[in-house]
């Protein structure tokens, strides 16, 4: 790694992807900002002085668009949304240090001053294009006032983004048979004249940045697959009236505002000076994070010396965003801010996405688990925060249901964890008033020391899921240690014995605390009481872990409650009334219908009539949500050589969006072994891996039949499509 462990001498900054004012939030959205905020927290524990960022995205056509619907103003539209974003987050204990909005001064001014950079430095150039138009309206189509087909996959996109296919960023004009949003029409194109940011002279540059950039493997292989495939310049205005304005003189700007991907971004520099103006820069110094350490180069300066030497002088960078803005987070903004002279972002960590019951999470379709909902439920932010953060690793999807989230929450939080917590405290309470008066064992400490050690290797490594499953592992070791000493056995026999064993588990409980802090912030803070500790488990460093806690300390009272199979079925019940109630279904259930339609007549296409030796169906069928289980990815292969000393075997390099692959499959005999490489396949990528005459094989590639037909697809599902 090139770049300084964690902790180290610079400041950090931790942002989230800024929420659209446009709508309620969800658990969509709650999964980046519990896992930034969760990461932000396990910093500060091990000594790294971070922030944490954040801000509302006020501008774009996902206000404007649904302000309209609306008829409401765009600005009040979304400061409402905004007021409600700021009131919500707390309550997940999402904590940012700075909570601001992209139409703010701060931001506005600190806009026109990047693109003025932009500018001067000659990055910037007008070129006339055509833009949809709407002709009854008479008003430009920008963005999502328009619906079309993506012209890179085929399938139904909005407006500048491919959504249901290849999610890619569509520049005005790509999208092909654009109709209008507004009424419904077919989009006319109108010439116009629009500013275009530089991109294409930028290659080298971002080539060099993504070989230093740590974080999700999905940030890094999937820019550089555009970069090869050569990069576009970008439009960064539009022909809109709610945004920040074109700076420069009126007239040539032309009414433009700035595209919101401009100004979006800069928010997390500007939410940055808002706290440094807030805490003092002694305190904390945004300059220090964004610009080189003597307080920002001028940027004919910032041209010259490599991603990493700018931001080692710099500070630790590190975006939290889903990962539908990948394209946005490692293109446009590190070009934009290396032009404009400032610290390159160190770690891009870019999250997977969340199906609920197996479908895709459609707010329309009002399929989703909002925010408010969930606590209006009484359900504490805790749990929801731990399945989110540790439900799999950040770059997967995750398939939310009711009895999955209580499954875990049962299973960890209340068996193992609260479990482990009650029984040893109460212990502790009863025979000693406390926490017994001899020192922890070896066995214990190091078992602490050793979870310490793993949890900073997570903070290293941008595992969330690392950081939120340290304290339950803890936990588990605590429980197997109770068991396996029986001090409810010793009290009376070997009362010196019980006291070192019940001394150990209330130390293992503090260490919980301190570890459970940057998932569970709430339930870590009620350990801390229950310890009669000083102060709070949040201003707590690592280290407390092994400090002794307080000699005495009340009973405890239990952490978790388990969630009943009649709560789950409750729980679920409206859920599915209300993904009813919002109609729509019909529409669905008519697709599954043609779903099943078209999967019967593919068994009778293998030959005309009589089924000579096929195999009949397997009579078990299995639920949707089985199938779901499956992750099957579009792959294209890279390379495949025959595997020595086995004749049917060849070893694939297979290229699936998020990353390569070894698959060793039975491919020699059956295929032109040379001819394989570009081979689009579909590959069943969460297979368990195996080791085949001793090469490892990660996944399976799908064929059929003897003659191991490969499937492939027809159109130009880039790999990594997740095939369904
Ligand atoms: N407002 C939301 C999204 O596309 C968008 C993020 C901006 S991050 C600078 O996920
Ligand atoms: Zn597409």
């Amino acid at each position: 790694m090139s770049n300084d462990e964690y902790p180290t001498e610079n400041p950090a900054v931790v942002t989230a992807g800024l929420p659209y004012a446009n709508g309620d939030l969800h658990i969509g959205h709650l999964r980046s900002y519990t896992a930034a905020d969760a990461l932000n927290r396990a910093l500060n524990a091990i000594g790294q002085q971070s922030a944490y960022v954040c801000g509302s995205d006020m501008h774009g056509t996902p206000v404007a668009v649904n302000s309209w619907q609306q008829g409401v103003d765009p600005e009040e539209f979304a400061l409402e949304w905004h007021e409600q974003y700021e009131e919500t987050f707390p309550k997940f204990d999402v904590e940012f240090d700075n909570y601001g909005h992209t139409h703010d001064e701060t931001n506005t001014e600190l806009t026109r001053e990047i693109v003025c950079t932009l500018e001067d430095e000659g990055y910037i150039y007008e070129k006339t294009i055509e833009v949809a138009w709407d002709p009854e309206e008479d008003q430009a189509l920008p963005d999502r006032y328009v619906e079309g087909t993506c012209p890179y996959c085929g399938e139904q996109a909005r407006g500048d983004e491919c959504d249901e296919g290849c999610g890619r960023h569509l520049e005005p004009g790509e999208i092909e048979d654009p109709v209008s949003t507004l009424t419904g029409n077919p989009a006319e194109y109108r010439k116009r004249e629009h500013k275009f940011f530089e991109v294409s002279a930028l290659a080298d540059y971002l080539t060099e940045f993504l070989d230093d950039l740590e974080g999700t493997d999905n940030a890094q292989n999937q820019p550089r697959q555009w970069i090869e495939e050569g990069l576009q310049d970008w439009c960064i205005t539009r022909d809109l009236d709610w945004g920040i304005d074109y700076p420069g003189d009126e007239a040539e700007a032309d009414n433009l505002v700035l595209y919101v991907w401009v100004d979006a971004p800069i928010e997390y520099v500007a939410s940055t000076k808002q706290y440094s103006e807030r805490v003092g820069a002694n305190t904390y110094d945004w300059e220090a994070v964004w610009k080189d350490g003597q307080g920002g180069v001028s940027a004919s300066d910032a041209s010259g010396g490599s991603p990493d030497e700018r931001r080692e002088a710099g500070g630790e960078i590190i975006h939290v965003i889903g990962r539908d803005i990948i394209q946005h987070h490692t293109i446009f903004w590190p070009t934009m801010l290396q032009v404009a002279g400032y610290n390159a972002p160190r770690a891009v960590c870019a999250t997977g996405f969340i199906t609920i019951n197996g479908k895709g999470l459609s707010t329309s379709r009002n399929r989703a688990i909002w925010a408010r909902e969930y606590l209006d439920e009484g359900l504490h932010p805790d749990l929801l925060r731990y399945y989110l953060t540790t439900n799999g690793g950040l770059q997967q999807d995750i398939d939310f249901s009711w009895e999955k989230f209580a499954d875990r929450v049962n299973g960890e939080l209340v068996d193992t964890l609260g479990n482990f917590l009650y029984r040893g405290l109460l212990f502790a309470h009863r025979n000693y008033g406390g926490r017994p008066d001899v020192g922890v064992s070896e066995e214990v400490e190091d078992r602490i020391e050793e979870a310490l050690e793993e949890f900073n290797e997570a903070v290293n490594e941008y595992d969330v899921r690392g950081i939120g499953t340290a304290p339950v592992d803890l936990a588990r070791f605590g429980n197997e240690y109770i068991q396996r000493n029986e001090p409810w056995n010793l009290v009376n026999d070997d009362p010196d014995a019980a006291a070192q064993v019940i001394r150990d588990c209330v130390q293992l409980a503090k260490a919980i605390a301190v570890l459970a802090e940057p998932v569970l912030p709430g339930k870590a803070e009620a350990i801390w009481e229950q310890l009669a500790e000083d102060g709070s488990v949040h201003d707590a460093a690592l280290s407390a872990a092994l400090d002794a806690p307080p000699e005495s300390f009340d009973e405890p009272t239990e952490l978790f409650a388990k969630i009943e199979d009649d709560r789950v079925n409750e729980l679920d019940a409206k859920l599915a009334d209300r993904i009813e109630s919002t109609a729509s279904d019909d529409e669905e259930d008519a697709n599954e219908g043609t779903a099943a339609a078209d999967a019967d007549e593919g068994t009778d296409t293998a030959d005309d009539g009589a089924v000579p030796d096929m195999e009949p169906i397997v009579e078990d069928r299995i639920s949707f949500e089985e199938f779901q289980e499956l992750d099957l990815r579009v792959g294209r292969i890279l390379s495949a050589e025959p595997i020595e000393g086995a004749d049917e075997l060849v070893r694939l390099e297979v290229d699936i969006g998020v990353e390569t692959r070894q698959i060793v499959a039975g491919l020699q005999q059956l295929h032109d072994v040379d001819a394989l490489p570009d081979t689009k396949v579909i590959v069943v990528a969460n297979l368990e891996k195996a080791e085949l005459f001793g090469e490892e094989s990660n996944g399976m590639v799908l064929a059929a039949g003897e003659q191991a037909d490969l499937l492939t697809t027809h159109e130009d599902a880039v790999p990594g499509t997740r095939v369904r």
